[in-house]
């Protein structure tokens, strides 16, 4: 079958202009929300054009945008590819602190992108100007002020031509810009909207993902504007302060697709059970779960939580992708899982479906995109057959070409038209499996162990903060040892005690070290990701030796 190239969009810009019927509804915290209709986001990305021109931005060049509120990001953004401009998405700071690593981000950033200008909040400007010295430093208020100048013409751009560089904060090291074009960009809107989500004009999207991270941008702005479909949009702090808010804004406006990362419907659920609001979600029809490892048991506590409230069966739909590779490159219609034997898993690096108690379950993140393709490779790079666990590998029309002005990254990940995605995983039935990262695989007494396996025992436990929790291997004296590090909410006494009796019996581990720290100290990405190599890192360097002793001073002998 011969596929037409979709359109890139560039040029639909002129088709969201005329767009009055549907837009997007920006939902503040104070409860004052407000619209805006395709047509009027586009007459502000005019304005910021005129305001990006007449400063003498060009296309080709690069513009970093740190991501605010959505209201001022998404015109900001739609301007930047108007004007043929290289985007640089950028998180904003975290939420309490951490400013200072936030300012060698950006720095990082800095030097590798060569940025022409950069856009940020006023509030930030102290700290960018000082971050990125000599960077032209631009504000959204002077961006969306009309100039009284005649709107300047549309760049006239390629599909080839740069969209935006994601960049991927990565465990150690500099970041690196994923160069995602407008044909990337194209093939994977289509996949996603087309194929994966069959997307009608009556669709509601809701979103609260950050906007600078790939799920957030592409999944939730640039493919619904490519399709105009009607989006709400919370922050995340506000999210993540108040995690019933997200499906209150299903409820309310009767959203028909919505994606979160795993620790997002544990965090909801465990919420909701201690503060239940009233909801209905039966508009419901796909609930996408990707970013990170799915845990099953997770899944079906939600699904249990919230079918009395309407939530219809089979609306869960796991994914999976990665910056490299635009956005997803698989989805799963209806979440199921698969049983494998563990042993055979650990030891042999087999996947054998195995019914017997104790077997590790799987969740399937579905088959492979049409005009994509997905393999497993060995160590050496040779492809696997079915069932092998091995590094999951990724072609298509989705796959950038590689990143920005680093080409010993480029050589190492995207080898011979694949993309080695460093996820480890298998294909059974045609659809993919993901285990973990190979770099976090804990290696101990010839078993090789799945990071997450460990966290989502110590996450079944009271007072244990869902996806804050980061078990990595250190080396012992004759094979490597387990480390496992928590953030709690309050004091839980004898709770390091309980994780290591949950693991022994359970998993038959022997834990080198626990560690109960304060809230906010398990190094994250700016997307939520747990780094667990730079908790290793932090652990060995001593970083939770001072706090760990507070802790457990505080503790009654
Ligand atoms: C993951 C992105 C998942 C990511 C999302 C499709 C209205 C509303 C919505 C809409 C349209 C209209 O994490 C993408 C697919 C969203 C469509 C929304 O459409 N990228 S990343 O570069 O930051 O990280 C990639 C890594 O994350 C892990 C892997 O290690 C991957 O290399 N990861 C997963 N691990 C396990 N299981 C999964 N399912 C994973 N997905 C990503």
């Amino acid at each position: 079958m011969k596929h037409t190239e979709p359109t890139p969009l560039y040029a639909l810009l002129d088709a969201i202009e005329r767009c009055e019927e549907r837009g997007h509804t920006y939902l503040a915290s104070g409860g004052v929300s407000r619209q805006r209709s395709y047509a009027e986001l586009m007459a502000t990305a005019l304005t910021v054009h005129g305001q990006l021109n007449a400063r003498g931005l060009r296309a080709g060049q690069r513009l970093a945008v740190i991501a605010a509120d959505a209201s001022s990001f998404i015109p900001t953004f739609v301007a930047g590819v108007r004007a043929g401009l290289v985007l640089v998405p950028l998180a904003p700071p975290p939420l309490g602190g951490r400013q200072q690593s936030y300012a060698a981000l950006l720095r990082q950033i800095a030097g590798v992108a060569e940025l022409h200008a950069i856009v940020a909040p006023e509030s930030l400007h102290t700290l960018v100007a000082e971050a990125m010295p000599g960077v032209p430093l631009l504000g959204y208020d002077e961006l969306h002020t009309p100039t009284g100048q005649p709107t300047p013409a549309p760049a006239e751009l390629t599909p080839d031509d740069t969209c935006f560089l994601q960049f991927t904060s990565g465990s150690t090291g500099t970041p690196k810009g994923v160069i995602v074009s407008y044909r990337n960009l194209a093939a994977n809107t289509r996949a996603i909207m087309e194929h994966g989500l069959q997307i009608t004009p009556r669709d509601v999207g809701v979103s609260w993902l950050p906007l600078h991270h790939d799920m957030g941008l592409i999944g939730k702005v640039l493919a619904p504007l490519a399709h105009r479909t009607e989006m709400v949009y919370l922050s995340t702090s506000a999210f993540i302060k108040n995690p019933n808010l997200w499906l209150d804004a299903i409820s309310r406006h009767g959203g028909t697709i919505s994606f979160a990362p795993n620790f997002a419907f544990a965090y909801v659920a465990k919420h909701y059970l201690r503060r239940p609001v009233p909801l209905h979600l039966g508009s419901l029809r796909v609930l996408g779960c990707g970013a990170e490892p799915i845990n099953p048991e997770v899944l079906a506590e939600f699904s249990r939580c919230f079918a009395p409230l309407g939530l219809r069966d089979g609306v869960i739909a796991p994914s999976y992708g990665m910056a490299e590779a635009t956005l997803a490159v698989s989805f799963s219609r209806r979440w199921h899982t698969l049983a494998i034997d563990r042993h055979a898993c650990e030891a042999q690096r087999r996947a054998l479906p195995c019914e017997a108690a104790g077997a590790l379950r799987l969740v399937s993140c579905g088959p492979a995109f049409p005009e994509h393709a997905i393999t497993v490779l060995d160590a050496q790079g040779q492809h696997l057959d079915a069932e092998a666990i091995g590094e999951i590998a990724v072609r298509g029309p989705s796959v950038s070409r590689g990143y920005f002005r680093n080409p010993e990254a480029s050589a190492g990940n995207f080898v011979d038209g694949w993309l080695r995605t460093g996820d480890l995983g298998f294909l059974h039935g045609g659809e993919v499996y993901i285990c973990g990262r190979v770099k976090d695989l804990i290696i101990v007494n010839g078993r090789n162990v799945c990071p997450q396996d460990v966290e989502w025992l110590v996450e079944t436990l009271p007072g244990v903060r869902s996806g804050a929790v980061a078990a990595f291997a250190v080396p012992g004296a004759a094979t490597e040892q387990v480390v496992v590090l928590l953030e709690a909410r309050g004091q839980e006494r004898g709770l390091e005690e309980r994780i290591r009796e949950r693991l022994a019996e359970e998993m038959g581990l022997t834990l080198h070290d626990v560690r109960v720290l304060p809230s906010g100290r398990i190094p994250k990405t700016t997307s939520g990701k747990v780094q667990r190599a730079k908790a290793r890192g932090e652990y060995l360097a001593g970083s939770y030796d001072v706090e760990h002793a507070e802790a457990s001073a505080e503790e009654p002998a």
